[in-house]
């Protein structure tokens, strides 16, 4: 498969190109007006990751819109412990909800397996007309969340401030949250290479609440299981290499060891310095990143002010791929994106 834009595979892969690519996490979301228009006719979230039209609808539009080098799947890192049985719901204003919580080690123990085309069909469904309405446009980038990414929101069983259920468990039980995040890298394997199948061009696993741990708890409980998802996932596809991205918010102070799992990009929160994690792992794995989301709060001249200082950060050459540091807030005007999107088009070529 080749694509019109493919700047960003060629960034992935180490290949020359002529700028830098940009997409932005969260790219399709409430910030947009035609987003909001279709999650009403969808009547909730669920119901909008549910209807592949509808899905299909709302990950171009951020394309059409901006002319990002890149689309994201529109579905949640959530859509697997949903499928697994812990009745997954969005109350507005509240976050995800899973009804079933697991609360018990029998729970945990017995979790429902999981069928790709079966329980999670509508996700592949969703890639399939993506990649034919995308029509060679841009790449789509598949993702899933980490496996201590997902526990956290099955044990708690919805957002929590403290995180304390997984984190007891992590000490007075290791064995059994071992088992749990080995049979979720299980099935993220499985998730992942489906969705490459069914013609993603790169995958993006999702590691928000890494963050949380210590050093050695963040080696054993997180990145050991992104990194045994890695090695399960299909590297090549249709004669075309399939390139890995991870992202640990708060993950800064483990850089090098996230560039040794095998990865081709790192992505990297604001509170990272980019110049210095250039220095650190810029040979070893492509940099995502990692402008402050909150400069889209600001004016379209300071956020073109801003992009300039990520470009300057990183500095010449290739291996760097435009992002936010975290998702867009729902509030940010659309200008404002709108001109992150173009100044990287116009001032990222003098670096390369
Ligand atoms: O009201 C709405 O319309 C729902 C808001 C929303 C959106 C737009 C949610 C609920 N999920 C999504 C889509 C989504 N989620 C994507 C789509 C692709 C894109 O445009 O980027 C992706 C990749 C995700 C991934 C996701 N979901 C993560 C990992 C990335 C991150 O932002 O940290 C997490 C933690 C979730 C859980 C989730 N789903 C939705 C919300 C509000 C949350 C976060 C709740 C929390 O802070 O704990």
């Amino acid at each position: 498969m080749s694509y019109k834009n493919d700047c960003f595979i060629k960034t992935l892969l180490r290949e020359q190109t002529y700028k830098t690519p940009c997409w932005m996490m969260r790219q399709a979301g409430r910030y947009l007006p035609e987003y909001r228009a279709t999650r009403a006719k969808a009547g909730n979230f669920m119901n909008l990751c549910m209807s592949p039209e509808l899905a299909t609808e709302v990950t171009l539009q951020p394309i059409d819109r901006f002319g990002f080098d890149a689309a994201i799947l529109f579905s949640d890192i959530l859509t697997i412990p949903d499928a697994m049985g812990l009745d997954l719901t969005f109350e507005e204003g509240k976050g995800p909800i899973f009804r079933k919580p697991l609360t018990t080690e029998e729970e945990i123990r017995n979790l429902r397996k999981v069928g790709m085309e079966e329980e999670l069909g509508y996700v592949m469904d969703a890639v399939r007309m993506i990649v034919k309405e995308l029509d060679n446009r841009v790449p789509l980038i598949g993702f899933s969340g980490s496996p201590w990414t997902l526990a956290t929101y099955m044990l708690e069983g919805s957002t929590s401030k403290e995180y304390t259920k997984i984190r007891g468990l992590m000490y007075s039980n290791p064995a059994l949250l071992h088992a749990l995040l080995d049979q979720l890298a299980d099935v993220v394997i499985e998730y992942l290479n489906a969705q490459i199948v069914n013609g993603v061009a790169a995958v993006q696993i999702f590691d928000t609440w890494g963050g949380l741990l210590s050093k050695e708890c963040y080696k054993e409980f997180s990145l050991r299981y992104t990194q045994k998802i890695l090695n399960g996932l299909i590297k090549n596809y249709n004669n075309q290499e399939i390139p890995s991205i991870i992202f640990t918010k708060n993950g800064g102070a483990w850089l090098s060891e996230q560039a040794n799992v095998g990865a081709n990009a790192v992505g990297l929160d604001w509170m990272t310095d980019l110049d210095h994690a250039r220095a650190l792992i810029g040979n070893k794995v492509v940099l995502q990143g990692n402008m402050d989301p909150a400069v889209l709060l600001s004016n379209p001249e300071i956020v073109r002010a801003e992009v300039k200082k990520v470009l300057d950060k990183f500095g010449v050459g290739g291996g760097h791929i435009f992002n936010l540091g975290h998702g867009i807030f729902p509030g940010i005007d659309p200008e404002n994106v709108k001109a992150m999107v173009d100044a990287v088009r116009e001032l990222s070529p003098a670096y390369h």
